[in-house]
């Protein structure tokens, strides 16, 4: 999937500003097609989660439908040209109406997706936009949706959230990403897939057209630029730089490639661009190569949210966090557990944060999986790597987060075609990347994701939910499992390990919750990571404390940040850089 261009054949007008929504009640179905009742609706910012933005009107926990609405001009389209509307995602499903007309749903859950604006709609005049925006996920869906009695029929009520769900982070519901209104040539350049290694870019354009592409590699200093004719829609080449300087997260250089759709006349139709860089990341035995070289992962585990936007795109807190990153001394990051904004992806490129990208796929409870949900995480995969494959930042693909977490015997018993299937999948749709998927202790240390996994994730909690306040007896079980993973000759990342602090909590032993808790943890697990040969990495959980769904084992947040919420550093953030950081 093309991302927003701005050029001479290309344009995206941003949507964003204060909208009105109207919610849902339980059991009906309103006919807000072609209008949301305006006596019921509320102002709304988007991009932004409605449930603290609307709290005091009653909705911190609603998750049911929202429908929004605000009026949008439609210019008349440049000859040849098309309008649609894009939506970075919408929370988690959505179906939108321009003047009553239905013009589009979304697809995977928390990724992005276009509806083509009708010809006779785009005709220079103001239309009502109205958007149906729907927080409850499906039951087969790859993060299963969840309802409050489903907890007392699993026979686990204590487990049971407010709202119900089967993660441990707010399920924040609404536009959470920017709406674009595109305007594009019908026909033009329909995508591209860029690979980049040490010595140049491998290139393949799709176009709608016959004709010519013309692609161009820049850095400023340099320009390389090759020429294809299209051969059934598609154009391949390579661009190589004469003496080609490499993206790295020290020295995160980005080139500017540019294609550019030529008729067979040589009349250019049509222009995209994007931010490049080039490197290398690949496994080798227990190793992780990173340019060639030996690479140590150092990150972290992180989520979109803050206070007051909810899981809505919030710019100045990612330059923040960034600079956070930097300052820590971290080169990686999970996008835990969804496919992040494209604006993160954009600042990971250009700060060279490398990103083990994930799909939203949760605590797969393998009694209840069936095609369905399995068709669906295929999508979800497929969608994911169509918007991320060009990415220079993402060095892998993850494709699920604790599956198994219940330890239910199907998980071990009948998931291994499963895994088959998807990883076989990811693997034709992207045959350069690594893939990998985060194993729960609970699905064992021979987890049946392992087998098609390139390295091996791993979250582990010993020392906080097992063996409490023991950590040399924690450290003890960790080695164990290093141990016991390692037979299978493959690289261990632990994707995540950490312990909650409330920020200002202290004490002179060990106790559960304090700062210095924390920071003994993250530390004497960094030493286990260090030491063991087959382990290439560590992610504390978390960056940053977030906030969770309702539950007496939560204080309002997950508190396992190393920063708190609103980004002040804990004793272990200052730790991690004495351990991490280059910086004097
Ligand atoms: C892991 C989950 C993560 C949780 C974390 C925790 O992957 O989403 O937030 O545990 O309990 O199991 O803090």
């Amino acid at each position: 999937m093309i991302g927003p261009q701005n050029n001479s054949f290309r344009s995206a007008r941003d949507l964003s500003g204060f909208w009105r929504v109207a919610f849902e009640k339980e059991g009906t179905r309103p006919d807000w097609e072609k209008g949301i009742a305006e006596s019921e609706a509320f102002h709304v910012a988007v991009p932004g989660s409605w449930n603290e933005q609307l709290a005091e009107a009653g909705y911190m926990n609603f998750c049911g439908a929202g429908w929004y609405q605000t009026d949008v001009f439609l210019p008349e389209p440049a000859k040849g040209n098309e309008l649609v509307l894009r939506f970075g995602s919408a929370d988690y499903y959505a179906e939108a109406w321009l003047d009553g007309v239905s013009v589009g749903r979304s697809s995977a859950p928390m990724l992005p997706f276009e509806c083509a604006i009708p010809k006779e709609l785009a005709n220079g005049r103001t239309a009502r936009l109205v958007v149906r925006v729907d927080a409850q996920l499906r039951s087969d869906e790859a993060t299963q949706g969840i309802t409050s009695a489903t907890y007392a029929e699993e026979g686990r009520p204590k487990d049971e959230y407010l709202p119900a769900v089967r993660f441990d982070f707010f399920p924040y519901g609404g536009l959470n990403r920017p709406v674009l209104l595109l305007q594009r040539p019908a026909g033009g350049i329909t995508g591209w897939r860029a690979v980049s290694d040490l010595a140049g870019v491998t290139l393949s354009v799709d176009a709608g057209c016959a004709g010519h592409i013309r692609a161009t590699l820049s850095d400023g200093i340099t320009s390389t630029e090759r020429e294809a004719k299209l051969d059934a829609g598609k154009a391949e080449m390579r661009l190589d730089p004469a003496s080609p300087r490499l993206w790295s997260p020290e020295d995160p250089h980005l080139y500017r490639l540019s294609l550019e759709l030529l008729s067979p006349d040589g009349t250019v139709l049509d222009m995209c661009e994007q931010r490049i860089g080039l490197r290398s990341f690949k496994v080798e035995g227990t190793t992780l190569f990173f340019n060639g070289a030996p690479i140590v992962l150092k990150g972290f585990g992180k989520h979109e949210e803050s206070p007051l936007h909810g899981r809505a795109v919030n710019m100045p807190q990612l330059v923040k966090d960034f600079h956070l990153l930097k300052w820590i001394g971290a080169n990686s990051v999970r996008t835990s557990h969804y496919p992040y904004s494209e604006e993160f992806l954009d600042l990971a490129d250009e700060f060279g944060i490398l990103v083990i990208d994930e799909v939203f796929s949760i605590n797969l409870d393998f009694r209840l999986v069936d095609e369905a949900v399995l068709a669906n995480h295929k999508r979800a995969v497929g969608e994911l790597i169509s918007r991320d494959a060009n990415r220079t930042c993402v060095i892998a693909w993850s494709l699920a987060n604790e599956p198994g977490y219940l330890a239910e015997r199907e998980y071990r018993q009948s998931s291994e075609p499963y895994w088959q299937n998807l990883f076989a999948h990811a693997r034709t749709l992207d045959p350069t990347r690594p893939m990998c998927h985060a194993n729960v202790g609970y699905a064992g240390n021979d987890d049946p994701a392992f087998a098609h996994s390139d390295f091996l994730g791993i979250n582990r909690y010993h020392g906080w939910y097992t063996i409490p306040g023991r950590l040399d007896a924690a450290v003890d079980a960790l080695d164990k499992d290093f141990d016991a993973i390692a037979a299978q000759g493959k690289p261990i990342v632990v994707l995540e390990f950490g312990a909650d602090a409330m920020a200002g909590q202290h004490a002179s032993y060990d106790q559960l919750f304090t700062e210095e808790y924390q920071q003994d943890f993250i530390s004497a697990y960094w030493k286990a990571i260090e030491n063991h040969p087959s382990v290439a990495g560590g992610h504390v959980w978390n960056f940053a404390d977030f906030r969770t769904a309702q539950h007496g084992r939560r204080v309002v947040h997950n508190l396992k940040g190393v920063f708190t919420r609103t980004r002040e550093p804990k004793m272990a953030a200052w730790m991690l850089r004495r351990l991490w950081s280059t910086a004097e």
